[in-house]
Parts: C-alpha cells; structure tokens; sequence
C-alpha cells in the first residue's frame, strides 16, 4: 500500500504512507482493511491518493532469512542521538567525513517514498528514480513468529509497529550484496527514533533521532560498487521476497555515553 496527499506520487503528490504485508490467501481481505485504515488515519495527514496492490506469491519463490539482533542506545536529545550514528558509522568502518557526509544527506534529503543509495566510493547518489528512491518490497515476518515476536518485544518495552516493520525491512536490506550500512529515521511526526543497521551492528535503535513534531525522514543505503553489482542489488532489495524466520535477539538498552566509551 502506498498513500499520498495532493495526488499520486508520480504526479508530485506528497508521500503520506506505504506499508508491505505476506499473508495467507484468507487473510488477504482483513489485510486490505488494515492497510486501508492505515492510508486513511496517519499522523503525516489525509491521503487523497491510494494504491493498494496484490500479487500471489508461493513458498518456492520465497527465501528465508534470520532478523538482526536488537540494540537499543538510548539518548537524551536528537543533536546527541546524531552524533551516536556517526560514532556507529565510524565503528563500522567510515572516516568521520564519510560518516558526517551520509548523516547530512539523509538530513537534507527530499521528502519520498523510497531510499537513497550512496556509493560508498564517490558519495554520489546511483539510484536512478530521482523523486522515489530504491522502494524495498517483498518482506515480513513469517506468520507463525508474529505472535512470539510481540511477545518479546512486550517484554522489552519496545512494542511498536515502527519498529516490526523497520526490522523486517533492515534485516533484508541488510542481506543485499554490496550494501554496507542503512541509516532511517521516520518521517512520522510524532515517531523520533531511528536506527543504524548493518552485520557487525545489526539493528541498533537509537531513541531519538530528531525532534518530535519533525515530519522529515528517511533512508540511506550505503553501497560498496568494489563488492557486487548495482544491478544485483537493486534486484534483491526491489523486487525478490524474503520472509523473516527467526526472531530477533534482543539485547538490553545502553547509554549514548556506553556506546561511544565501548
Ligand atoms: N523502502 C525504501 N525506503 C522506504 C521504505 C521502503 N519500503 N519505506 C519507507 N522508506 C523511506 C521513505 O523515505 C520514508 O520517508 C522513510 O524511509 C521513513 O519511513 O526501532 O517508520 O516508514 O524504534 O516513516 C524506525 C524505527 C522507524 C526505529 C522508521 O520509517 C525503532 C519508519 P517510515
Ligand atoms: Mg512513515
């Protein structure tokens, strides 16, 4: 599903929601009410454009991948909440130019529904929709892990639909050849967390990463053209379908200040 206000996307409209779901062919019709509420009430605003689509998918055509393990860093503002994703970009590899560059872009990005992609060699942007992005379809849980999943994240107090359907999104994006790291915050107004995720990371959640009430957000995917064609990527990120299998591991909450000394 996919919303907008003031048109389509295509025509210039502003992105107000999208979301993915893999369900039982019974429960298709239950979803489409879902996703219908979901376009309709969104803190972004009122969607005057709605796209739902619906393709059959069956179990051969699926791969099976594990979810990252979670960490949450928590800070007590969004300046410090940055400067920890920079901290993380640097512990995986970036220079502090690197890392202050991809943090700036996804900053000043434009508003839309999908990721930029940054080469990690030039920092130019090689994604070619320009007012899109790389838009990651095909993912969700395994229907049987859902209810386990919010059990656990219950438990941790860290139940959220943001936060389900990032992971799922995160641990796909992550498995895509040649893809390094991936940087989000929301473009919910009133949703100021966001993460980093990469394999030596894995999902690591930091609780604010702008202020509330912003409703700029976003994504960077950061690509290593020295390991794997854009082409491949670009293939396994947009278009095959991934159904998460395992739950995540979740590791206990840490302060900005533990992070940056460990
Ligand atoms: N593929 C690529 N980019 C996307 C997609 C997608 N399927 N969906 C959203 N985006 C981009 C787009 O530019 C949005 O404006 C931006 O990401 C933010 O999307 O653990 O809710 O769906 O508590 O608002 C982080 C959760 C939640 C942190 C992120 O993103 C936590 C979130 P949103
Ligand atoms: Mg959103």
């Amino acid at each position: 599903m996919r919303s907008a206000q003031g048109g389509k996307h295509e025509n210039g409209g502003r992105h107000i929601s999208g979301a993915e779901m893999i369900v039982e062919a019974e429960a298709v019709e239950l979803v489409i009410k879902k996703l219908l509420d979901r376009a309709f009430y969104h803190s972004k605003g009122e969607a005057d454009f709605i796209n739902i689509s619906l393709q059959q998918i069956t179990a051969e055509e699926m791969f099976n991948i594990p979810a990252l393990d979670i960490t949450t860093v928590e800070v007590d503002s969004y300046q410090k909440g940055r400067e920890c994703l920079v901290m993380a970009l640097q512990k995986i590899g970036f220079s502090l130019k690197k890392a202050c560059f991809l943090v700036h872009t996804l900053e000043h990005s434009d508003p839309m529904r999908g990721a930029l992609l940054i080469d990690l060699h030039t920092l130019k942007r090689i994604d070619s929709n320009q007012n899109r992005g790389i838009r990651v379809t095909g993912m969700d849980w395994c229907p049987h892990l859902k209810q386990d999943l919010e059990l656990r994240l219950i438990e941790a107090g860290i139940n959220n639909i943001h936060l389900k359907e990032a992971l799922a999104l995160a641990s796909k994006v992550v498995k895509a050849p040649g893809i390094v790291a991936e940087i989000c915050w929301s473009d919910d107004p009133d949703y100021p967390a966001g993460y980093i995720a990469s394999k030596e990371l894995g999902y690591m959640r930091i609780t604010q990463l702008k202020p509330l009430g912003d409703s700029r957000g976003g994504r960077v995917f950061c690509f290593d053209s020295s390991s794997a064609s854009l082409e491949e990527c670009i293939k396994w990120l947009e278009k095959e379908i991934v159904l998460i299998n395992r739950l995540p591991i979740i590791k206990g909450k840490i302060s900005c200040d533990q992070f940056m000394g460990g």
